[in-house]
């Protein structure tokens, strides 16, 4: 030991946080039965996480503002971002030995690639979620989720591996491209929160965003209410509520940007709804590559989702785009939807 140092400061004071290949690498060790193929594949997202921030940041220097003129599968304008983090996605994801077909909120239906014996994981992603904000330079986010398929390895992957229910997933997790930007995921083991460090371009996960744990309780809601009008009445009643229950009054704060305005609640505590209406009967939010993850990293954080009846993760997907009403976020706060 030099003069001076004690033995706290030899042990922590010049180490660095685990970069994300460590953290993985330190999580598969404790899984023996582990082949490393997910950690192949959360490596290669994590490198879509960094070439997608590098889009982002550099947008207004780079002509990738504005739309394409082109309508996705949802019928929303498709923006010129849009289509080159998914084309970000596709790439990596088509080079890794372990992926055996993808899904992408932007596209009609699945891609297979064609397998061998160890290709054993399904993609699902939207590739920039919220994007209609992106031009204003609000934060906006990526979302991801890995099954096991279930086809026959033989074959290729069909569509029956891109419905799974929620509660099949193995892993979760998003990309929020804010202030800084950060790579969120669960494995079904706890949530973690890596940091890009931008002077060594590497993910890094600081101490307290190791086994991220959401409030039981929250004051915040996070719901539009520009669309109040077309509400139904359990809605409409349960945000009222919120506003003015004699405990801790909820105040409003909406992003309008998923990822963003989940992750905050996520710390802070509250709930994110987005209902179905007079004019949406499913809502507006997608299960399989939006809700499902979400649900996932919730739950994990010791939060909760429903449909405003129904666990998230319990919900049967019919249609790869299907769409679902969505009350996601601190367990009190989701718990007491069910009772309007
Ligand atoms: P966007 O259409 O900009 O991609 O999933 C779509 C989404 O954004 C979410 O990110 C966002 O929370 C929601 O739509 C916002 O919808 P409203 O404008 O209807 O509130």
């Amino acid at each position: 030991m030099l003069k001076g140092e004690t033995n706290c400061s030899k042990e922590n004071k010049h180490l660095l946080p685990p970069n994300i290949q460590e953290h993985l690498r330190q999580e598969q060790n404790l899984h023996p039965e582990a082949t490393g193929a997910l950690t192949s594949i959360l490596i290669d997202l994590s490198r879509v996480a960094k070439s997608i921030s590098y889009l982002v940041n550099t947008a207004g220097l780079t002509d990738a503002y504005g739309p394409t003129g082109q309508t996705n599968v949802q019928g929303e304008a498709v923006i010129k971002l849009d289509e080159r983090a998914n084309e970000q996605f596709k790439h990596v994801l088509r080079l890794n030995p372990y992926v055996a077909g993808y899904a992408s909120e932007e596209e009609n239906t699945f891609v297979s690639f064609p397998t061998g014996d160890k290709e054993k994981y399904i993609v699902w992603f939207d590739p920039l979620d919220g994007s209609s904000n992106f031009d204003t330079n609000v934060s906006i986010g990526s979302i991801f989720t890995i099954y096991k398929r279930i086809s026959d390895v033989k074959n290729l992957v069909d569509e029956g591996d891109f419905l799974q229910k929620g509660c099949e997933q193995v892993c979760s997790g998003y990309f929020l491209y804010g202030s800084s930007t950060m790579f969120v995921y669960t494995a079904g083991h706890g949530v973690y929160g890596f940091t890009l460090d931008p002077s060594v371009g590497e993910f890094v996960l600081p101490k307290d965003y190791s086994h991220i744990k959401t409030p039981k309780s929250g004051k915040i809601y996070s719901v539009n209410e520009g669309y109040s009008d077309q509400w139904f009445t359990d809605t409409r009643d349960y945000i009222n509520h919120l506003k003015n229950r004699d405990e801790n009054p909820c105040i409003s704060r909406y992003i309008g940007s998923l990822v963003a305005d989940f992750h905050r609640n996520l710390l802070k505590g509250g709930v994110y709804v987005y209902p179905k209406d007079t004019k949406n009967p499913n809502g507006k939010l997608r299960l399989c590559c939006e809700l499902n993850p979400l649900a996932l990293i919730a739950e994990q954080a010791g939060g909760l989702a429903t449909d405003g009846k129904n666990r998230i993760l319990n919900i049967q997907p019919q249609q790869l785009h299907q769409r679902s009403p969505v009350v996601i976020g601190s367990k009190n706060e989701v718990e007491k939807f069910s009772e309007f």
